[in-house]
């Protein structure tokens, strides 16, 4: 074996005995320099500040190859289970500190890059922020990634390539632009293409019966429009662990086959134009968090993610195991990512049975222990439906399959429920009706041995109300597994002050095993490690300040209170609720009701979906609010607003760490989970916060006394929902009256008439699904205690530090690990030098 290492008849070994790349200081400068010189030509003369980063990625990236290698194989030798994360969102951020952190080289290339007379973090700065998600579902994918390359767990996620990421949102006259967001132009150093991995994907045609090679009747799906999906490798170092993971996207392409008939009729350039319909399914994220799009390129994009993917991991096993699938769902799971890739189950179901020649009941053995799902709203409105006729038309055998699933699945019912016709109806996986619908979330949980919310109480609401029927037949499916949040990007990496002071006080572990932040609390009573605390706050709460001075040109009083909500926008998470609180703030101050005045910086961040005209609102009254209350000097050194735009992974980065109090104020039983809650209590935020999704998990975990508590709970909304009254609330309380005349008086509005009617009109109506009037009151108070206790400063520092050592439960390696527990069940690997 030896001896055949190096000989010029085993290429493909040669590149084992490379010598590993130097990790010093010297060696990332030469590395850079190379890069920067023979690569991309460039010299001490180029303006440009996109190539010094371009070329320290390269370096890093080099470094991370090496150990990606040495991951793959480790998983091939191995031959043990693997799970795979389906995904249509990876929200990553940027790759470029995360690697250094990960692969320990900061130091080396900070001094390196000094001996170059270069900046690491400006160099770093440059980096674009790859937006290829919404919001919360799309970063817990990201930080589940981390955190099962930091476990060593064989987990690949498959996503797709975005062209264009989520929008680009610009503020102008107080109201939201859409710009697109084209974050590959300048090309993308962390993706490797994988050109020899292509697949072949199905669309549109018919099927057909006929007899295969054994006599056997058999399906197949012809005359079909292909596209090819080519994959992007993406590499997901582990936490100092020499595991690098993989993140594979694919992006849509044509097939270099044009249709013939227009062709030799000298349609060439239509018939080569035909390419363009092809490479659209990838070109585009759908920006609709939280809300259904039911547009046929977002089925298209659902299922070229489910077959490529599902063709990647068959070709995979053939590959290791070749065709005998007995042992398939014993290695082998996929978690699906709400029911977005929930197609995958009847692709995966059609390629076992059409490509691979199974019988149904074994395709159906496997594919039931194979599949897991997770749910992440309970919003109606979010709950997927395709057109059958779509289905009939794109996916024809697709389709054909789901009725089958579907047949077989309510006898199961009907031998459970002899005779209810009503409960065959409510579980169908077709809605009937003018125009019947799929019921993707049935579909999923049919395919699916395991089924999981994604906070406590989520979980619980979701097989008492929703899944009600299908936990009444399969109650051992359902499962909860509480969101989490890595501390790599979410506490290292954006807080480097703090870090030094968790390091210096308990230890480094903490970082991959947070639950030593509990040793953090004894110190909440020592005065000295307390003004060392508000020292760390106080220089982030300085840097997020000078950010939201260059951006919005607000300039915020550092002292100040810094009170914060940043995620989507839109009327669950009740943003309006926090603005009618500033306006009270506001008016306070214009009747000289400052009186142990807390003063405050109240900031604002989100983008709100394109078509919610709603949320577009909420922004402008925000934007409008914040200008009247800036502009006006009774204000001065009390309350400043200020809405960021664009808010993004890398902003969060650098307001989490600034931020004193977090705003969590969903109308409760409405957020699944959020995950925003938990980064700014990992920081040293206190919450103030409705008992909705994981806030009351960290209410627990911090006590009842370290968090602002108010508003209704989830039953009580539910029982106030037919005698709810915001008219009366608001007539007998004047604070809330006060609130609404300034409104309806055009205070905020003054050229501008008419244009907050639907917001009054939604405060003011008796079917307000989110309650925003119930709860003001509530509201307010809770505010007026957090401003006394932030008046003080020694007990808020007690708060804050407790609130960041009660945190460790909000870390996703303890969310990981308990899927791996409970779902996927795979070993460690760990890949060998
Ligand atoms: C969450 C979504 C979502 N829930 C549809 N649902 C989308 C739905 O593009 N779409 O069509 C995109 C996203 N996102 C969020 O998931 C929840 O609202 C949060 O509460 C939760 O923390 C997060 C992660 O579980």
């Amino acid at each position: 074996m030896s001896s055949l290492t190096n000989s010029p008849q085993n290429p493909s070994n040669a590149h084992l005995d490379l010598p590993p790349l130097p990790m010093d200081a010297d060696g990332i400068a030469e590395g850079f320099s190379r890069y920067y010189a023979y690569t991309f030509g460039r010299d001490q003369d180029c303006q440009s500040a996109y190539y010094p980063y371009k070329a320290l990625a390269m370096t890093l990236r080099d470094r991370l190859m090496e150990r990606w290698n040495q991951t793959r194989r480790a998983y091939d030798d191995s031959k043990c289970k693997r799970t795979y994360y389906l995904s249509l969102e990876f929200l990553m951020g940027r790759a470029l500190s995360n690697a250094m952190l990960n692969l320990n080289l900061n130091q080396a290339a900070e001094q390196g890059l000094y001996q170059l007379g270069r900046v690491l973090e400006e160099i770093a700065s440059n980096e674009p922020d790859p937006g290829l998600g919404n919001g919360g579902l799309g970063r817990l994918a990201a930080c589940f990634l981390d955190s099962c390359a930091t476990l060593q767990l064989p987990v690949r996620g498959y996503g797709l390539r975005y062209e264009y990421g989520m929008f680009r949102q610009l503020i102008e006259k107080g109201a939201q632009i859409e710009e697109p967001d084209h974050w590959l132009r300048d090309g993308n150093p962390w993706e490797q293409e994988r050109p020899e991995f292509t697949q072949r994907i199905q669309f549109y045609g018919r099927t057909e019966s006929y007899k295969d090679h054994s006599g056997r009747l058999a399906i197949r799906w012809v005359d079909t429009h292909d596209v090819l999906a080519v994959p992007y490798d993406i590499p997901v170092p582990g936490y100092r662990n020499n595991t690098v993971n993989t993140l594979r996207l694919w992006k849509a392409a044509a097939t270099d086959e044009f249709d013939l008939g227009e062709f030799n009729a000298g349609s060439y350039p239509e018939s080569v134009a035909q390419k363009n319909d092809a490479e659209h399914i990838t070109m585009v994220l759908y920006p609709n968090d939280a809300s259904e799009n039911g547009k046929e390129l977002r089925l298209r994009q659902q299922f070229f993610l489910a077959s490529a993917s599902i063709k990647d991991v068959l070709r995979d096993w053939i590959r290791l195991h070749g065709r005998d699938f007995s042992q398939f769902a014993e290695l082998n799971s996929f978690q699906l990512n709400d029911t977005h890739p929930a197609v995958s189950v009847a692709e995966l179901m059609r390629q076992l049975i059409d490509e691979q020649h199974l019988e149904w009941d074994e395709a159906w053995a496997i594919t039931s222990h194979t599949m897991a799902y997770t749910n992440h709203t309970l919003l109606p409105e979010a709950l997927e439906r395709w057109p059958v006729r779509l289905f009939q038309l794109l996916l024809p055998r697709i389709l054909e399959i789901i009725y089958e699933i579907n047949a077989r699945f309510l006898d199961e019912v009907s031998q459970h429920w002899p005779g209810d016709t009503d409960r065959l109806r409510r579980m169908s996986l077709i809605e009937e009706g003018d125009d019947p619908q799929v019921r993707m979330a049935y579909l999923a949980i049919v395919g699916s041995y395991s089924i999981n919310g994604v906070a406590a109480l989520h979980s619980q609401l979701l097989v008492e109300g929703l899944f009600r029927d299908f936990h009444e037949l399969w109650p051992h499916k359902f499962n909860n597994k509480t969101n989490g949040v890595t501390p790599r990007r979410w506490l290292a990496q954006c807080n480097p002050g703090l870090r030094g002071l968790l390091d210096e006080t308990i230890g480094s572990d903490w970082v991959c095993n947070l639950d030593q932040l509990s040793r953090l609390a004894p110190h909440a009573d020592d005065a000295s490690f307390r003004e060392r605390w508000h020292a760390i706050k106080r220089e982030n709460k300085q840097r997020l300040a000078d950010q939201v001075a260059e951006i919005c040109r607000v300039d915020l009083p550092v002292d100040a209170m810094f009170d914060v909500q940043v995620k989507r926008i839109h009327e669950y998470k009740r943003q309006l609720l926090n603005i009618l609180h500033v306006i009270h703030l506001y008016s306070r101050i214009k009747q000289g009701d400052t009186q142990d005045w807390t003063p405050r910086c109240v900031l604002f961040g989100g983008k709100a979906a394109p078509g919610y005209v709603m949320a577009k609102q909420i922004i402008k009254l925000i934007n409008n609010v914040a200008k009247v209350v800036n502009k006006d000097p009774a204000t001065e050194g009390l309350l400043r607003v200020a809405f960021i735009p664009d808010y993004r992974v890398s902003l969060m980065e650098v307001i989490a760490p600034g931020t004193d109090l977090s705003e969590q104020i969903s109308t409760a039983g409405k957020e699944a989970s959020g995950t925003g809650n938990m980064k700014f209590m990992m920081n040293g935020a206190v919450t103030i916060g409705t008992l909705d999704g994981a806030n009351i998990e960290i209410r627990e975990q911090v006590g009842e006394e370290n968090f602002f508590l108010f508003g209704l709970t989830a039953a009580g909304v539910e029982s106030l929902r037919n005698h709810y009254d915001p008219n009366g609330i608001i007539a007998s309380d004047p604070t809330l009256r006060n609130v609404v005349t300034l409104l309806e008086c055009g205070h905020f509005n003054q050229f501008e008439p008419g244009i907050f009617d639907a917001i009054i009109h939604s405060i003011r109506n008796p079917h307000d699904p989110w309650m925003t009037a119930a709860d003001f009151a509530s509201y307010v108070e809770a505010q007026e205690q957090a401003a006394a206790t932030y008046r003080d400063r020694e007990r808020w520092l007690r708060m804050s530090i407790l609130n960041a050592a009660s945190s460790g439960y909000f870390s996703s390696d303890r969310t990981i690990a308990e899927y791996n527990q409970d779902i996927w069940h795979l070993p460690t690997i760990q890949p060998s030098r």
